[in-house]
């Protein structure tokens, strides 16, 4: 016996026969435990050592080329009865879905190590942290489930006294696009992977299990399970407001969770404190307000962009023991990546650089590393009992029509907000990158169950002794004519938080329009910023002919979800609808006059 838990131990019996490993390796999670595993990836090639001059105790691994993000035609959600995967997610009947992948395990370990990995999600000590125990054949999955989770002899510790987890199987395979899934089985709380070593695919508590099976457990607990960050902003007065904010994957979460105020804000005393970047786990709490807590214990962060300019915090979290993958080397091995200062000499995949190979870095290639390291890293980021959220953002990148930032009327507005969320797609997943597609909450390639039910779950927190966030929505993304972003970003959006946080606490009035509450002219504080008055009006324009076709276009995809679309959110769709066609455009107006 290796674990107290007869249910564990029957579990990892099973598979083994499935698999049929070499030999079974129980991870405790010590130092000791990481360093032999790093070793040992060094002598077999599937880790290269960074320069440890410059970069001590960082690592490069270069996936299979054809296996470097998300793969959403791949992921399926099996619950017994189709309709309840929605058309938000690919289905397969269960007991096919397990026929078909279990085919592919039968002696897929032959010759391997099968890694048994417990994790916890959440703070060790925290009631809203939920555990997990993920079976795999790849070394660098453990060495980065070390990484981003709460992984080891503790949380083992905590299984056996609950008595429960969640269940992930994982195997590498032949890493095969033709032989790859990623397989959801909520009713069954179990996972299984097959085929893929990359991030989402492999990291079994990321995505899986924290957003696909916790959004699962979420709903038919009163919690929600979302893929946002949480950042905590200090005033000039000493008192911090959390925010969490929904971006679609590749489209600004790390880079807002980590921000450095404009140098204005930084002499009156603003600072940002990071408690999460991906994921949040969030309840009402006895106090009716919402708590949140970040499932996660690292970071695995977007490489291409970051840099002294745009994300410092996160360039100082990798100076030492992060692991990077599919990043470029210098000539003296240290990473390299897309706007960096320097030159690359080799590229992502291991060949001299050449442009006619494309970016020297893929455009998803990651770092791995803890999230204390993060020089902002917030003491609250440990509280059992998570951190109090005082606005939900919602955001995607549009390059027009959605203004930089507006504020929903009520809870109801705001969920129809974060339901017709659109953006660009990007390299995080396979496929064409700068499509425009809906993009509900930010959690369409996560939510584990039908979006109208969904959709209906996140209503429901509506009650009458909640006292609910503030909604908004941002963009900053909007570009101009020659393809140029008009809004400069990054530690500027500290500005549209404090707008935020000033709405918040009712200090100001923004004006009423048809889509929501934006700025009033002053609010939005653009001291030191060299933004023309002409793009901060575009910024925030509302161009009502346009946004008559988008809440048409709305209308059209919330019909999509059929009779599951709760009514409060039609009627809330027709309620914007008709407040678009009463407003009497200027043109008309003055031709009325004439
Ligand atoms: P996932 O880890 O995939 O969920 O992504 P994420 O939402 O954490 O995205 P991240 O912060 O890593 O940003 C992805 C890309 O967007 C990077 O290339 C950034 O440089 C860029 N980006 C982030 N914030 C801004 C911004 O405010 N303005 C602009 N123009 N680009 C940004
Ligand atoms: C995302 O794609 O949203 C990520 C990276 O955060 S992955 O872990 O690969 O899903
Ligand atoms: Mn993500």
């Amino acid at each position: 016996m290796a674990s107290t838990l007869e249910a564990l131990d029957h579990w990892v019996t099973e598979v083994a026969a499935m698999t049929r490993p070499a030999r079974i390796h129980w991870c405790d999670g010590t130092d000791g435990e990481y360093r032999a595993l790093v070793q040992q990836m060094l002598e077999s090639g599937t880790l290269i050592e960074l320069n440890q001059q410059t970069h001590p105790g960082c690592y490069l691994h270069r996936s299979h080329p054809s296996d470097v993000a998300r793969v959403e035609h791949l992921t399926f959600v099996c619950h017994p009865d189709e309709q309840d995967a929605g058309p938000n997610n690919h289905w397969m009947d269960p007991a096919a879905a397990h026929a078909k992948i279990d085919a592919l395990y039968d002696g897929c370990m032959e010759g391997r190590t099968m890694y048994v990995v417990p994790y916890c999600m959440g703070p060790i000590d925290s009631p809203l942290a939920r555990c997990g125990v993920e079976i795999t054949d790849s070394p660098y999955v453990v060495v980065n489930m070390r990484i981003m989770t709460r992984m080891g002899a503790a949380a083992q510790a905590r299984i056996e006294r609950e008595g429960h987890f969640v269940k992930g199987l994982h195997s590498v395979g032949e890493l095969d696009p033709e032989r790859r899934f990623i397989m959801h089985f909520p009713a069954e709380l179990t996972i299984k992977s097959y085929g893929s070593g990359y991030g989402g695919n492999a990291l079994l508590g990321k995505k899986c299990h924290a957003l696909r099976i916790a959004s699962h457990q979420a709903r038919n607990e009163g919690w929600l399970a979302e893929h946002m960050l949480i950042v905590g902003i200090e005033n000039p007065r000493g008192e911090t407001h959390y925010i969490a904010a929904a971006f679609p994957s590749a489209c600004g979460k790390t880079n807002l969770a980590m921000l450095i105020p404009p140098e204005g804000y930084r002499r009156d005393g603003w600072k940002v404190w990071t408690v999460g970047d991906d994921i949040c786990w969030m309840r009402p709490g006895a106090d009716g307000r919402l708590y949140a807590i970040n499932p996660e214990a690292g970071f695995f962060g977007v490489a291409p962009g970051t840099s002294d300019e745009t994300n410092p915090n996160a360039l100082q979290s990798v100076a030492r023991d992060a692991i990077f993958t599919n990043v470029a080397l210098t000539a003296d091995s240290q990473p390299w990546w897309e706007g960096l200062p320097g030159t690359p000499a080799i590229d992502w995949q291991g060949r001299p650089f050449d442009p006619a190979h494309g970016p020297a870095a893929h455009p998803n290639s990651r770092f791995t590393v803890a999230a204390n390291r993060c020089p902002t890293w917030s003491a609250q980021a440990e509280a059992p009992q998570g951190v109090p959220i005082s606005a939900i953002v919602f955001g995607g990148r549009r390059p027009s029509l959605l203004p930089l930032v507006m504020e929903a009327r009520d809870w109801t507005h705001g969920v129809l907000m974060g339901a017709a969320m659109g953006s660009e797609t990007t390299a995080a997943a396979t496929g064409a990158v700068g499509v425009l597609r809906r993009d509900s909450m930010a959690m369409k390639p996560f939510c584990g169950y039908h979006y109208g039910d969904y959709f209906r779950h996140w209503l429901s927190f509506d009650q009458p002794d909640a006292v609910l966030p503030k909604i908004f929505h941002v963009n900053w993304f909007r570009k101009d004519k020659d393809g140029t972003f008009l809004w400069p970003g990054y530690g500027d959006n500290l500005r549209v938080l404090e707008w935020m946080i000033q709405r918040v606490e009712g200090r100001i009035e923004g004006v009423q329009t048809p889509i929501g509450i934006l700025p009033a002219a002053g609010e939005l504080r653009v001291d030191g910023l060299n933004l023309d008055g002409r793009k901060l009006d575009v910024l925030l324009d509302v161009d009502h002919v346009a946004w008559r076709s988008e809440l048409a276009a709305i209308g059209d995809y919330l019909a999509s979800f059929g009779s599951r679309l709760p009514e409060a959110l039609r009627i809330e769709q027709q309620r914007v609808a008709r407040a678009l066609d009463n407003v009497i455009e200027e043109p008309r107006r003055e031709a009325m006059a004439r």
